[in-house]
């Protein structure tokens, strides 16, 4: 009898561990958050780091337990490696808690580039193009791609072309961006709007990626604006988060009154102090809160929580036909999964005959078929 009993909770044990195991799976993969703050310089190179503000935040973002901190630009005074040591120290708490920081570089920090890259470079992945690595990388969460973005190796600037090739095999639903200098001006006039073309090219990439913020800096103050594309639908409309608000001395406001394109900046919340943003995921939500001092390390939310639920994106097939075959181009697939194309000749039909079945590692795949017949619908499964 004491036997079965055993044997029973013996069992019931393994069972009970399945279940952990499999919650903190699903805990894993989707509830957790990271944090942005940037703009932690002094105000001189005798003062070359704000370590009281770093040193509250860093203890502050520490019980926050993040998956990783990111630090869009500007976090000394000028580029030395006794101001970057000295920037270490101050996120002691962070780095010791075994939380990554990643950094990217800010104006202040072109003076030295190689003290930047030597300061953090080990902690970058080196993922980044050609003669920007460890100033351009991207990060992978459990199910998002965030790029880090430098804005000075071409000034004003970022690396479209490496955006659009990681762009390009992403398989992550939820997509962020860091970068020192604004998308759109509020108060410095030395944004990305310096080249209206380019940051346009961007900002359309960041959306035809279903993008949610955009992080920057470079303004000593908070400013949450959402960037009104026109098309009477707010929830494809990209964020512009300026979060200079690591220590910084603290700057008056502005307007966004830069080349704003087709785009129609429309305020949320601005806030002259030190804080941090919090983006928490969970499956296909996002939640972006504000937090900001309202003593010294003392940290709070504030009523600026933006929320969002990401849509998968459905594949777009676009169809040429020539004179013996049809060109398929799809567009919007996840890479490196199953895809079928399929097609009927009467939409009436139940029956849908596979044309091909891919795997893919880009979002876009070309397909050539015969032409069978005058009438013809596709469609493509993508998972
Ligand atoms: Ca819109």
């Amino acid at each position: 009898m004491r036997k079965m009993n055993l044997n029973s909770y013996i069992k019931s044990s393994r069972a009970f561990l399945y279940i952990i195991i499999l919650s903190a799976m699903v805990q894993n993969a989707y509830g957790w958050k990271f944090l942005v703050c940037g703009d932690s310089r002094g105000n001189s190179s005798s003062q070359q780091v704000n370590t009281n503000i770093v040193s509250e935040l860093a203890h502050a973002a520490t019980n926050e337990a993040p998956a990783f901190i990111l630090c869009p630009g500007d976090l000394v005074y000028s580029s030395t490696p006794s101001a970057f040591a000295e920037w270490r120290n101050a996120m002691a708490p962070a780095y010791n808690a075994g939380i990554p920081v990643y950094p990217v570089m800010g104006n202040h920090e072109l003076g030295d580039p190689t003290a930047f890259t030597n300061a953090f470079g080990a902690d970058i992945p080196d993922n980044g193009p050609p003669g920007e690595i460890n100033r351009t990388y991207a990060i992978g969460g459990p199910n998002a791609l965030i790029l880090a973005l430098d804005t000075y190796v071409n000034a004003h600037r970022v690396n479209q072309e490496w955006i659009d090739s990681i762009i390009a095999t992403n398989i992550h639903p939820h997509v962020f961006a860091i970068g020192h200098e604004p998308a759109f001006k509020v108060l410095h006039t030395d944004t990305l709007d310096d080249y209206p073309a380019n940051r346009d090219a961007f900002w359309r990439c960041l959306a035809n990626a279903n993008a949610s913020a955009y992080f920057c800096g470079h303004d000593h103050f908070f400013d949450h604006s959402t960037m009104d594309d026109g098309d009477g639908n707010s929830s494809n409309d990209i964020q512009q988060y300026i979060v200079g608000t690591g220590g910084a001395p603290l700057y008056g406001d502005g307007l966004y009154d830069g080349i704003n394109s087709t785009w129609t900046p429309q305020r949320i919340t601005h806030e002259v102090q030190y804080g941090y943003t919090v983006i928490e995921i969970n499956d296909m939500d996002v939640t972006i809160t504000w937090k900001h001092r309202i003593a010294p390390g003392v940290y709070e939310a504030t009523s600026d929580i933006y929320e969002r639920q990401v849509q998968m994106q459905r594949p777009i097939i676009s169809i040429k036909k020539m004179s013996t075959n049809v060109v398929l181009h799809i567009t919007r697939l996840t890479p490196n999964t199953s895809n079928t194309v399929e097609r009927c000749s009467d939409l009436k039909d139940t029956f849908w005959l596979p044309v091909t079945i891919f795997n893919t590692q880009s979002n876009n795949y070309e397909y050539l078929t015969p032409v069978s017949s005058d009438r013809q619908f596709y469609k493509v499964k993508s998972r």
